[in-house]
């Protein structure tokens, strides 16, 4: 077993793995199986049954879970797997208070789901008021993302994690945009660190998948039942492919940012941008908090023009190195336009309510050449303005 104490850019190569002991193989092989072999009924080498237990995704769930400072990590399907399976822990009637700019997929499944389940959710806007009073006595579980998702805002972990003990609820905090390079949510008080690995933690745009992380035992033992009962497990070809992945994060993370900064210089230079959210800029509201919790930020950008919608729809449709696409945080750009796509789940009264413009435009920047993607933008923005 390798050292998980290492820094993390050492963790993500060797976190969680070391070579395989009958042949000495370097990399973690793909146990591409249903079953094992038992030497007699019901005893076993501690391998049963696929859905139960798998090496390689065991690999990837100890990778991750030194990553986010954790003990456990818990692997799913899909990054709403993952959040399913957390929902699933909670007792009957339980309530929720969640952040309310949330990925539209997450809010579908809460007010589409579970309610119908019989849990109650609350959102409320938990980057700005009083946390006492957003957080009421009896809840059991609060849910952020942060920075959100596609606003950007920024939440202060410590003071809701400080909150959720005061009376004793659990929380959750989705850290699909930060990843543990930037922000470490268990470190700050959190409970859960949930992800889709779909995004930065694979990063090459190849995989779905999702994962639970935690330094409780119990909450591990109450995740690791509802992964068995449940059976939302990934496949062992995608936990090998988004254990290779996760090599290269620390040296993605930095790039992601790097060429983010380049494209917000050239956005702050143009006279159609009339709002620019991107949280390490010392003019964004989550600014303070952002520069305390977060290492760095990476390559999340989201962008108003004075555009038309129309204009705003054949910009995204007009770039030729962003891909316009939903998803985010693969090392190719992506653009998007969340109130019609990955948002369009998020009703629209809620979505004016929560300034989410229908022209604001979200940028997956990924580690292409800067000026290319700069020269890109360019282009489209003269194509949208016809
Ligand atoms: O797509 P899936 O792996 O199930 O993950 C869901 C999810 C969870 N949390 C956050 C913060 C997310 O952004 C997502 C998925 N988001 C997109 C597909 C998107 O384009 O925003």
């Amino acid at each position: 077993m390798s050292d998980d104490n290492h820094r993390i850019a050492t963790q993500v190569i060797h976190a969680g793995q070391s070579p395989e002991p009958r042949t000495g193989a370097v990399m973690q092989p793909v146990f591409q199986t249903s079953t094992y072999a038992q030497p007699w009924p019901a005893k076993h080498t501690g391998y049963e049954y696929a859905r139960t237990q798998n090496p390689t995704r065991e690999a990837l769930e100890r990778c991750v879970a030194a990553l986010e400072g954790g003990t456990d990590g818990v692997a799913f399907a899909s990054g709403l797997a993952a959040s399913t399976a957390v929902l699933q822990t909670l007792p009957e009637g339980a309530r929720v208070v969640c952040g309310d700019d949330l990925y539209g997929g997450t809010y579908r499944l809460f007010t589409q789901v579970f309610r119908k389940a019989g849990l109650q959710f609350a959102f409320a806007d938990l980057a700005a008021g009083d946390l006492d009073e957003l957080i009421p006595e009896g809840t059991h579980l609060v849910w952020i993302e942060t920075p959100t998702n596609p606003l950007l805002k920024v939440i202060d972990i410590a003071a809701v994690a400080a909150r959720c003990k005061a009376i004793g609820a659990t929380l959750a905090v989705d850290n699909t945009f930060a990843t543990p390079i930037f922000q470490r949510p268990l470190t700050l008080g959190a409970d859960l660190v949930v992800h889709s690995t779909t995004k930065y933690i694979n990063g090459h745009s190849d995989v779905v998948g999702g994962i639970v992380l935690t330094a409780s035992a119990e909450l591990a033992a109450q995740l690791r039942f509802v992964q068995n009962a449940v059976g939302a497990v990934p496949g062992p070809w995608d936990t090998w492919l988004t254990l290779r992945g996760v090599k290269t994060l620390a040296v993605r993370m930095r790039q992601h940012q790097e060429n983010a900064q380049a494209v917000l210089a050239w956005l702050e230079s143009r006279s159609e941008v009339t709002r620019l959210h991107y949280p390490l800029r010392s003019s964004d509201p989550g600014y303070a908090i952002a520069s305390r919790q977060m290492s760095g930020f990476g390559g999340m950008v989201s962008v108003v023009f004075d555009l038309s919608l129309e204009q705003a729809e054949r910009f995204c449709a007009s770039t030729r190195v962003f891909t316009l696409a939903e998803s985010l945080g693969g090392v190719e750009s992506l653009i998007e336009l969340p109130a019609s796509m990955t948002h369009a789940s998020v009703p629209a009264a809620q979505r004016r309510a929560l300034g989410l413009e229908d022209g604001l435009v979200r940028l997956s920047i990924g580690i292409e050449d800067a000026q290319d993607l700069i020269a890109d933008l360019d282009q489209a923005l003269r194509v949208a303005k016809g």
